[in-house]
């Protein structure tokens, strides 16, 4: 593939051809790169800001990004794409820093990415092989797409070679390893059941560990900033057990969702168009997956923060999970999940209060849930009016 670079990223294909067609491993700092694409100090400095911000830094970490990016060396990156369908590269590039987007993908070495550079064919390929040589231990691998393993992995070639080969030589020597998406994470689509080309997730065969940043795609800003952590650290930053960055899928969509207060009251959409639908209620009853669904979509937002799925009146589907797609039909919603308790009452709220009400239990949270489910129908009601 050999397309140029999207004009929304403000760089040009003819950059991404220089990038891929030069000689790599020159010793160049960040800033001295920066410097010499005519980028002035002032602003290299927002760009240290902004990708301390990214990185989770304090404002007094900005000195250290600096420091670090005056310093260390700039990394060469390969851009691996598998068994998917390249929009993990799409959110990429439409992350909402413009600076970090178009400085870290023009000052990074990237040096093989088959959707962002100009180059292709053999010339695209010496750069694979220049780029894996020359700096054994220091490259970083970002990957996108599961790799199929069925029938010696004849499902996915590239120039001749199976993407499993492809993989192997490419993460033997690299310094860190990043799965791009759903697929590349856990193998997504292309793993689910029956799964004819035994689609495998990349931390499954190669023998180091893997950043997995699942999301079908993942989100742009979260890409980002695993990406700037990655470079100006140097370190991968903390994995829970699924070997996720903890700080951006510790959390559930359900714990951060603003239908929240509507899901605790018992104010569900029962259908797509209907008025509860048009009041913002909670998409649990739409099958939404969020209450199971470890993602920052509640909180850091698609498109520079616009807007995520719930927001936009669509039930997450729990796009980042392992086997989304096997996990029953997308619109049914679930019957129980991991700390239902109170909650249990989602579906039958009304009969469960009913019948708490004659047992004579007084329930605290029950008592709550009725309360908010009383203000909230009144502040609506009363919002009706004043329109
Ligand atoms: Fe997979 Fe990336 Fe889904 Fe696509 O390329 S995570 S199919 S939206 O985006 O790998
Ligand atoms: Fe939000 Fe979905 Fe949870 Fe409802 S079920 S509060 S819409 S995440
Ligand atoms: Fe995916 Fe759910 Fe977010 S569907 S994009 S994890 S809201």
């Amino acid at each position: 593939m050999t397309l140029g670079r999207p004009s929304a990223s403000g760089i040009s294909g003819a950059c991404m051809a220089r990038c891929a067609a030069r000689e790599v491993g020159m010793g160049q700092s960040i800033w001295e790169s920066m410097e010499k694409k005519g980028y002035n100090r002032r602003q290299f400095l927002q760009f240290c800001t902004a990708a301390a911000a990214a990185a989770g830094f304090t404002q007094s970490g900005v000195a250290q990004v600096v420091s670090a990016f005056e310093r260390k060396e700039k990394p060469a990156v390969v851009w691996m794409h598998f068994q998917e369908c390249t929009c993990c590269s799409e959110s990429f590039i439409r992350a909402s820093h413009p600076i970090v987007a178009d400085a870290l993908l023009d000052v990074l070495s990237l040096n093989y990415s088959e959707t962002l550079m100009a180059a292709s064919g053999f010339q695209a390929e010496k750069s694979l092989q220049d780029t894996i040589k020359n700096n054994k231990g220091k490259y970083i691998v970002l990957v996108e797409g599961a790799v199929p393993t069925k029938d010696g992995g004849v499902y996915c070639m590239i120039g001749g070679k199976t993407a499993e080969s492809i993989l192997q030589e490419v993460s033997k020597d690299a310094a860190a390893i990043v799965a791009w998406g759903s697929c590349a994470s856990n193998g997504c689509v292309q793993a689910a059941k029956p799964n004819p080309t035994q689609a495998t997730p990349i931390h499954k065969l190669v023998n180091k560990p893997v950043i997995n940043v699942p999301g079908c795609p993942p989100i742009a800003d979260v890409m980002m900033a695993v990406v700037t952590h990655v470079l100006v650290l140097g370190q991968i930053p903390a994995l829970d057990s699924l070997g996720r960055p903890k700080e951006f899928y510790g959390r559930r969509v359900h714990d951060t969702c603003y239908r929240r207060p509507n899901y605790d009251a018992g104010l569900f959409v029962e259908s797509f168009d209907d008025e509860n639908a048009r009041k913002g209620y909670c998409l649990y009853k739409m099958g939404c997956k969020g209450p199971v669904t470890y993602n920052a979509c509640s909180v850091v937002g698609w498109n520079e923060g616009t807007s995520a799925p719930i927001r936009s009146g669509h039930p997450c589907i729990g796009c980042s999970e392992e086997g989304f797609w096997d996990n029953g039909p997308l619109y049914q919603h679930l019957s129980t999940f991991p700390g239902f308790g109170i909650e249990s009452t989602a579906d039958t709220v009304g009969t469960f209060v009913a019948a708490a009400t004659l047992a004579g239990v007084t329930a605290h949270a029950v008592v709550t849930n009725v309360r908010k489910h009383k203000v909230i129908a009144e502040v609506h009601a009363e919002e009706e009016k004043e329109q």
